[in-house]
């Protein structure tokens, strides 16, 4: 007789009716995926200030000078590059950030999130 059962969510005790009290394990496969991730995409322009871009990335996304510094200058030559990947709901707040003090400053900066290949 099984007196202590696994912790594991994936496999269950099968109650058999009118049985002895035996207890069967079954091993089911995992049904749960990790959540999809966003990565958070900023755009080029012709206007706004390469030092304001810079504070962004610091501000928002927690990179050091240098990182934020590379990944402007990566979109300022290719167009755009990924700030960061996050959850749903973190990445939309990133992407309100810096829509929100681009506008405050007078800047067009844009961004966008859009799912993380997984
Ligand atoms: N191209 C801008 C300039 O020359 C700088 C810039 C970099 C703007 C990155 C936006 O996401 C951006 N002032």
């Amino acid at each position: 007789m099984v007196t202590k059962l696994p912790k594991s969510p994936s496999i269950q005790p099968i109650d058999i009716p009118e049985s002895d009290g035996t207890v069967v394990l079954e091993r089911r496969t995992q049904r749960t995926q990790p959540p999809q991730m966003y990565q958070v995409v900023m755009l080029n322009d012709d206007y706004t200030p390469m030092e304001f871009v810079v504070m962004v990335l610091q501000a928002f996304f927690s990179k050091d000078l240098e990182t934020s510094t590379r990944i402007m200058l990566k979109i300022h030559l290719e167009g755009k590059a990924v700030c960061g990947v996050y959850s749903r709901d973190v990445a939309a707040t990133r992407v309100d950030q810096v829509l929100d003090a681009a506008a405050r400053a007078g800047h067009p900066l844009k961004c966008f999130c859009e799912p993380a290949a997984s």
